[in-house]
């Protein structure tokens, strides 16, 4: 197949020995790329059951037969991991110039095993690999460490990093790139700390081929002139994913005190409108002529890169008010490798345990000093930033039972920012995402606000498993940005062809969302494997949406029923013809060819 190299890069930390791995051409076929790739991997090269943070377990990095091709948006890279957050699989999704390089370096993915004494980090180019030293660089925070590798290996390179978080294994930890880009929100920059690897550094120069260069060539122009004059273009370039939090107010699903409530009296001092007004610039990621990095100076006077979910989550779900100041904690959580929206849940969590008299330290709503500390003390996982640095299922856990009813999170992953206590789909996407609460592969809100919004109807389900097939099968396999479509309205079909263009196969939508199926199985099996178990009620949005309703705005006195969840949950499983627990059922499993799973599930489960 065109598009791929076949092979990739594995390197053991342990015994610094490298070697090629050819992989199976089915596998391309099967799973396409991306994510695909990276959770076939991790389901043959994982032992069963690895802690997360043992040197056995497998960071991967991959790419898509589209990444970092010249069509719209695609310079995006898959991270993935065991999470130390969840113990499922856990995976996240960065613009960085580093997925740029990792395609040109004649390798689909690096899959890195083992762990290092000392500090170091990877310096790779092409099929090269040096071992270095970071001693020097531990401890310090990603924007001082990208500086210096910069200055160490000039500016033409890719370099993928992590933070004090990282360092020390805080489970919220992600990696980092370009000051600003940041992703696997499941803790996938603590493996890489777990592992002593402070940054991987990526060159590469070699070209991919593509099967059919011209037509390639003039339908990604074309897909680029559409993106240039959509209707919509114009806004997103001013607010970029900003413009959510006023959307989100007047929706009544902006998270406000911890998932409390759905709007925010205080929401126009951290919304895109100010925003705009104190923007300074923008930034992007590789390949996009849409770039939505909107950038404004921070209370402190620094540069700070903003998005919708790290603002909402510092902002109106802690009572933080003032752009500028959270501007000042986004950066800082930039700079420590830290997930902001597991942040402003762990700290949203810790406030409201604080006001129930739950803990003794205590800490106000809004506090901004507070929160400034609490994030550093996080990172470096001291005094209460120790407890934090768990997360929220771990701290809910250790608080009992009431502290229970309002942890925010789903399998140990906190949710993003979409309260849906009136929005029973956005939950089901929560409670069937394939790494805990995220709604990067169903982001059902925007259509469910405008339909039956309180509705528990098959068409919404239906609508769910779509967008899971196309967002987290789909734009995470290729691996492109599902922006220009989700955004401004580019045709799905473009990716289809573009696909088809550069591996040399005939794909359609329909064969895509038969992959976007089999890994939904294979990820499903995978938490089974890890767990040991499985129960419905893993898949079970958090309590507190079930048992609290709203007190304010338009939806005041709802909140979501169990009847009529269950109810959707089992329309869900059908769908996917899992069975009534959740666990995809034995010919399904052979149906999408996932039969080594099934000698593994028996033992754990009764499969029907
Ligand atoms: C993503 C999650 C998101 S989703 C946001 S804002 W968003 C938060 N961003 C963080 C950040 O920034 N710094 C930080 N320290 N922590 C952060 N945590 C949060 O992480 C991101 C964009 C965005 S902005 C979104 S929706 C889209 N996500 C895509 C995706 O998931 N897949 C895909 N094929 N295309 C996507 N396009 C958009 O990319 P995770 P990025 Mg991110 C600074 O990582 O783990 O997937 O969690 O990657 O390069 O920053 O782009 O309103
Ligand atoms: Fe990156 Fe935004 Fe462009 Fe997507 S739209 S590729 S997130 S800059």
């Amino acid at each position: 197949m065109h598009g791929v190299w076949g092979r990739v890069l594995y390197i053991d930390l342990t015994s610094k020995k490298i070697k090629e791995v050819g992989i199976d051409p089915k596998y391309y076929l099967e799973y396409i790329g991306g994510r695909g790739l990276a959770i076939r991997l991790l389901w043959e090269w994982n032992p069963i059951g690895v802690d997360p943070f043992s040197p056995y377990n497998h960071l991967v990095l991959a790419t898509g037969p589209l990444t970092s091709l010249p069509l719209p948006s695609s310079g995006k890279l898959q991270v993935a991991s065991k999470s130390p957050l969840t113990n499922g699989y856990g995976d996240g999704n960065i613009g960085t110039m580093a997925s740029y390089h990792l395609k040109r370096t004649g390798f689909d993915a690096i899959v890195i095993t083992g762990a290092l004494r000392k500090p170091g980090y990877l310096y790779i180019e092409n099929n090269k690999v040096e071992f270095r030293n970071a001693e020097d660089l531990w401890g310090i925070d990603t924007f001082t460490a990208v500086d210096k590798l910069v200055k160490e290996h000039g500016k033409n390179v890719g370099i993928l990093l992590i933070g004090p978080a990282g360092e020390n294994l805080v489970r919220y930890a992600t990696i980092v790139s370009q000051k600003g880009r940041s992703g696997g929100r499941p803790g996938i920059g603590a493996v890489m700390g777990s592992k002593k690897l402070k940054a991987i550094v990526l060159k590469g120069t070699l070209e991919p081929s593509i099967a059919d260069k011209e037509s390639f060539r003039k339908y990604a122009e074309e897909a680029y002139n559409k993106i240039l004059k959509s209707e919509s273009y114009d806004f997103w370039i001013r607010q970029g994913t900003m413009a959510t939090i006023v959307w989100g107010q007047h929706n009544s699903v902006l998270p406000t005190m911890n998932f409390r409530e759905g709007i925010w009296e205080e929401y126009e001092s951290i919304s895109g409108d100010l925003m705009e007004k104190l923007k300074i610039g923008r930034r992007g990621c590789p390949f996009c002529n849409m770039m939505c990095g909107n950038i404004i100076y921070d209370i402190a006077g620094e540069e700070s890169e903003l998005d919708y979910e790290n603002v909402a989550m510092l902002g109106s779900n802690i009572l933080l008010s003032d752009l500028r100041r959270v501007a000042e904690i986004n950066k800082l959580a930039d700079m420590m490798g830290l997930d902001t929206i597991s942040l402003g849940n762990s700290i949203g969590f810790y406030m409201e345990a604080s006001e129930r008299k739950l803990v003794d330290e205590k800490v106000e709503w809004g506090d901004h000093r507070e929160v400034k500390k609490l994030t550093l003390d996080i990172a470096y996982n001291r005094g209460l930033g120790a407890f934090l640095s768990q997360g929220v299922m771990r701290m809910a856990r250790s608080l009992g039972r009431e502290a229970e009813e309002f942890a925010i999170h789903v399998k140990g992953l906190e949710v993003s920012a979409y309260d849906c206590h009136a929005a029973p789909a956005m939950a089901l996407s929560y409670g069937t995402s394939p790494i805990g609460a995220h709604h990067k592969d169903s982001w059902i809100i925007s259509y469910e606000v405008g339909t039956d919004r309180l509705g528990y109807s098959k068409e919404k389900v239906e609508k769910v498993v779509f967008l899971q097939d196309v967002r987290g099968g789909m734009f995470e396999s290729l691996t492109t940005c599902r922006f220009p479509w989700v955004e401004v309205g580019l045709d799905l079909e473009y990716y289809p062809k573009l696909l088809t263009y550069v591996t040399g196969v005939t794909w359609t939508l329909d064969t895509i969302r038969t992959v976007g199926q089999r890994i939904y199985a294979l990820i499903r099996a995978y938490w089974i494997r890890e767990h040991g178990s499985w129960d419905r009620e893993m898949d079970y949005p958090p309590i507190r949406w079930f048992k609290h309703p709203l007190t304010k705005g338009a939806y005041a006195g709802h909140k979501l029923d169990y009847g009529g969840y269950n109810k959707m949950l089992d329309m869900y499983y059908e769908m996917r013809e899992w069975d009534d627990r959740g666990i995809p059922r034995r010919s399904t499993l052979e149906k999408l060819g996932l039969e080594f799973t099934i000698p593994i599930l028996e033992k754990i489960v009764e499969l029907k």
